[in-house]
């Protein structure tokens, strides 16, 4: 434990280094260098071609030297409208029904509130799809999807399906919006770099009624103790802790999933805390795992039986455990520290990996040369928010877990975009967790599998955001 510490700690100041070495004026990713091609009030989002004019035009400042995730972002814009181009109109994905998912900060005040509607009406929604005997916990439609999660978590994360499957996830979680709650407008997402100094303001957490609710209330408490994937974190207390009690979502229930342990609250001297605790893990896991090394390896998957849907009685106890109905209320815990962590030049770092394993491993905090900084992306998303979202597992309770993981999708995609044809179909990574129990390396055969929510998809049918199932680009 003394070296997990010790490891954690250098993680930590790694991630401190970089991040204060990140200029504060560096170009942010935000909309308003781009308007949306016919972004309106209007609730109907598809777009015709015209409207896709601005995305052809040269801009001489994308062969400047150092790249940016503006230009970045234009170039990956730029790939997808060329490849539209080029199809016929008979083919299912065309300028003319591309759907642009926005940043929700740039959604009008209408388009937010029927956006939040639109999840009110699907947790409201009975019966869930799962059967109480798989899922004793599920009350609602929502919780279909926090089943899957929470059933699949074991498959989906550190590993060569992070990207694929959390994709797909989002979008049947979009398509149960439209579908069954009659959603028509965009699908948004959380740009983290907008807000990195404290998403409390920004408008995703004002906790306004266009906002996705506020912050947790103010409880005093110590850090989050969290065991998953053979890690052991206690992750420091933030700015809440309590439940969400303004905006949409006041009042939300929560159904499934373990309650976390949360420390007792004793005076912290909240730097020196910071530089304690927080999360690493590199290639060599001995010595992050310790004693819970072989504890891993029991409850990961072989490389054979995650091809397979998870039966509720393969899953070990604890992951069960959180399929059990569990009612309490929906927490966030704000964390300063955490949300410091997602700045325009650590998402500029991600893209600077050359393929997808880099991708998933510098967005995860384990890439191999720990002497490069580790921006964590995808936890520091889920910690800047916490309370619920520290929870591996049971995170898409709330509603704001599918901001983050559009995020996320969108970092992907934009990486893709830099160089479309060979990217697209670029597959990386090992089928378990930080490749414990060694596994053999994820291919475009491999299936992943979302429970009750759909039939299992091939990973190649998940990589290419206009084409299968997709047809959408982000603003
Ligand atoms: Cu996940």
């Amino acid at each position: 434990m003394k070296s997990l510490v010790s490891i954690l700690s250098l993680g930590l100041l790694l991630i401190r280094s970089h991040v204060s070495a990140a200029p504060q004026g560096s170009p942010s990713s935000s909309t308003s260098d781009l308007a949306a091609p016919v972004s309106t009030d209007g609730i109907n989002e598809s777009f015709n071609e015209t409207a896709f004019a601005a995305f052809e035009v040269e801009d001489p400042s994308l062969d400047a030297p150092q790249p940016t995730l503006r230009r970045m972002k234009r170039k990956y814009q730029r790939y997808i409208v060329r490849t539209l181009r080029k199809r016929p109109r008979s083919h299912s994905c065309t300028l003319r029904n591309l759907a642009v998912r926005k940043e929700w900060g740039s959604m009008s005040r209408r388009q937010r509130i029927a956006y939040t509607d639109a999840v009110k009406c699907l947790y409201s929604k009975k019966p869930p799809l799962s059967s109480l005997s798989n899922v004793p916990g599920a009350r609602n439609r929502l919780d279909d999807f926090v089943a899957s999660h929470i059933q699949q978590g074991q498959n989906i994360h550190f590993d060569g399906y992070l990207f694929a499957w959390h994709r797909h996830f989002v979008h049947l979680y979009e398509k149960a919006l439209r579908e069954e709650c009659g959603y028509r407008g965009p699908t948004p997402y959380w740009d983290w770099t907008l807000s990195a100094d404290d998403p409390r303001k920004s408008p995703v957490f004002d906790g306004s009624a266009t906002s996705m609710s506020g912050n947790g209330e103010s409880i005093p408490h110590g850090g989050t103790y969290v065991t998953a994937f053979g890690l052991n974190v206690t992750l420091p207390p933030g700015t809440g802790g309590g439940c969400v009690k303004d905006g949409p979502f006041a009042g939300l229930q929560v159904n499934l999933g373990v309650n976390p342990t949360v420390l007792p609250a004793e005076p912290v001297d909240l730097t020196s805390n910071l530089t304690s605790v927080g999360v690493y893990a590199s290639a060599d896991r001995s010595d992050v795992l310790g004693d819970n090394a072989s504890n891993s390896s029991t409850s990961s998957t072989s490389s054979n039986a995650r091809l397979a849907p998870v039966a509720s009685n393969d899953l070990p106890p604890a992951v069960r455990e959180a399929l059990n109905y569990n009612p309490r209320c929906l927490t966030r815990d704000i964390n300063l520290f955490w949300a410091n962590q997602v700045r325009t030049k650590d998402v500029e770092f991600l893209l600077g990996c050359g393929n997808v394993d880099c991708l998933e491993k510098r967005s995860d905090g384990w890439e191999l040369d720990r002497t490069l900084p580790q921006p964590l992306l995808h936890a520091a998303g889920h910690f800047a928010i916490g309370g619920l979202q520290n929870d591996p597992f049971a995170s898409p309770s709330d509603p704001v877990f599918y901001l983050h993981h559009a995020a996320f999708d969108r970092v992907y995609s934009i990486w893709q975009g830099q160089d479309g044809d060979t990217r697209t179909y670029q597959v990386g990574g090992t089928r378990t967790p930080f490749n414990i129990p060694p596994s053999d390396k994820v291919t475009l055969d491999d299936n992943i599998d979302f429970g009750v929510l759909a039939q299992g998809v091939k990973m190649r049918d998940v990589m290419s955001t206009i084409d299968g199932p997709y047809c959408y680009m982000y603003d």
